[in-house]
Parts: structure tokens; sequence; C-alpha cells
């Protein structure tokens, strides 16, 4: 059984602020060497990894510009939901996203908590469990790294949109390590997320993986050398292969960011920090008074006022 795996597509058609090329259009063709290359590979099964969409509601413009691309696969496309394909971090609201109208159309099939599917090739059989982006996944409790093998299949697979990494990160932010997970019973662990990605690591006979997201939005030294890729999987009674496929429709770095700039992520942390000690300041539930709160945090910050009333408008 072959499997493709593809993730974090950040489907949008305005341009991140550091890209100089269209990204939209860039995107469109990366897809389109997706579907060339599961068709060329003859994949039984293409799985994605969450954040299709950059935002729940995408213009409509852009989401049926790649509705209809995404239908010219020649194979059905399973996806978790990620972070940024739901309102405020809910998967329950995927009702109401651009992704749960995608699903209930029939252009991908969602893959949802509990619900895991099974595909049969040859006598082989292998299970695909999917997690998706819920607020706690990388929290002190791992236990969304543990789904239920059924009985009788050849391989469990989970296909999960979290923080998952083989070394240490930064402090103040949950993440996960392949360590605390490896007694996993999966066989394979497919995670988005992080979207440097990481090599696939093999550990106790089981793999985890991250190709990395086929956008690059972020102008960071690491991003600019960063050529996206996808992952083939392929599967027999007796063993596992994975591949990095890398895109050739991609552009090189210095194609897409401009040659000097600052890195955006030393200034956007520092923000989130100074933003969260803020709300912790301001009261014990800052969610309860969010618009005031805001208010009042962008003014100590000298935030414009259209940043705060954006922020504000997209959290309700
Ligand atoms: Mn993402």
């Amino acid at each position: 059984m072959k499997i493709l795996f593809f993730t974090d597509t950040h489907i949008k058609s305005r341009n991140p602020s550091s890209r100089i090329d269209n990204y939209e259009q860039s995107l469109y063709k990366k897809i389109e060497e997706i579907r060339d290359i599961s068709i060329d590979e003859n994949v039984d099964v293409i799985l994605h990894g969450g954040d299709l969409f950059d935002k729940a509601d995408v213009a409509i413009k852009t989401a049926s510009k790649f509705g209809n691309l995404l239908q010219t696969f020649k194979k059905n496309i399973y996806i978790i939901s990620g972070n940024h394909d739901i309102y405020g971090y809910n998967p329950k609201s995927i009702d109401r996203s651009m992704m749960g109208l995608f699903d209930s159309l029939d252009v991908l099939k969602l893959i949802e908590e509990g619900k895991p599917l099974i595909f049969e090739k040859n006598g082989l059989k292998v299970q695909i469990s999917g997690q998706p982006y819920v607020n706690d996944i990388d929290s002190s409790d791992k236990s969304h790294y543990y789904p239920k093998r059924l009985d009788g299949v050849d391989y469990h697979i989970l296909v999960i949109h979290s923080f998952l990494l083989y070394k240490k990160f930064i402090d103040n932010v949950e993440y996960t390590l392949i360590d605390q997970i490896m007694d996993t019973d999966c066989d394979i662990v497919l995670s988005g997320h992080y979207h440097s990605g990481f090599k696939t690591v093999k550990v106790n006979e089981k793999y985890f993986a991250n190709p990395g997201s086929i956008a690059r939005m972020t102008n960071t030294e690491s991003e600019k050398n960063r050529t996206p890729k996808i992952l083939i999987l392929e599967l027999t009674k007796d063993d596992i292969e994975i591949r990095d496929v890398y895109l050739k429709s991609a552009k090189k770095g210095n194609e897409i960011f401009p040659e000097k700039s600052q890195n955006p992520y030393l200034i956007k942390n520092q923000s989130i920090l100074d933003i969260r000690e803020k709300l912790k300041a301001l009261s014990s539930n800052p969610i309860y008074d969010i618009r005031k709160n805001l208010k009042s945090i962008g003014k100590t910050m000298n935030i414009d006022q259209k940043i705060i009333d954006e922020a504000i408008r997209r959290i309700e």
C-alpha cells in the first residue's frame, strides 16, 4: 500500500507580508505537483496533516479556486483539522468553517477523533487514526498520541496536528518530544503544525515524521534554506519505507523572500508573551471581557487601534 502525506498548505490569497512573489500562485503550482506525484506514484491513500487553510473563513473566491483543484485529485484526500482551520481553537466549530463545507461537499474527507479508518489492499490492513488540533494537545497529558489500536490490523498510523518535536524548543510553548511518546502502539506517527518539519525518525520499530509545511510564510534563515517536500510511505507485510519527495515547483528561498529583513519570530514570540503576561495581570478570566482587555493592552503596548479592532473581530 502506498500513502502520500503532505501538510500545512495554508491556503489563502493575500500574500504573507514577508513574501515577494505571488503566494497564491506558488501554492497552486505546488498542490498541482502533489496531485501529479500522487498519480505518477499510483498512491492508494492521500493524507493531509491539517491547516489546509490559513484561516477558518478563507475568502470564497480562494476556496472555490483551490476546491476545484483538490477535485482534480484522482484519490480522496483524508484530512484532520489544524488550528488554522477552525474558530477559537475549537474543533467543534468545524461545521461553520470552510473545511467543514469542503467535507460535506466531499471535496475532502475529515478524519475525526475516535473514528479511525481502515484501508485494505492485497491482504494488508491499515488503520488510520486522526487527531485534530485541540487546545490541550501538547499539555502534560499525552493521551492524544495514544489512539486505540483495532484488532487485526497490520499497521496503525496516527495523523496528528500537534507540536511534535525531536529536540527541545523554547520555553513558554507547549510541545511534545518523540521521547515522551515512544511507547505509543502506533507504527507511524505523522504530524503537521511545526512548519520546519524534521527528519524522519525510527525508534523501537516505530516511525515519527513531519515533512514540514509546503508553504513558507516567515522569512527566517531556516525557512529561506528549506525546500518544501511531501512524504511517500510504502507499506508491505514485512516492511515500512518512508521517503521524502521534494517539490520541483517550489521556488528558491531568494525568489520568495527579500534579501534583508528582521527575524519575525523574535518579534512575534515576544509580543505573544507580553500580551499573555498583561492579560494575566488584568483579570483571572481574561477571555470573559476580551474586548475591554484587548483595548487596554493595545493602549499600554502602543498597538495600532486597527490591529486591536481586527483581533476583536476575529475572536468574535
Ligand atoms: Mn500550520
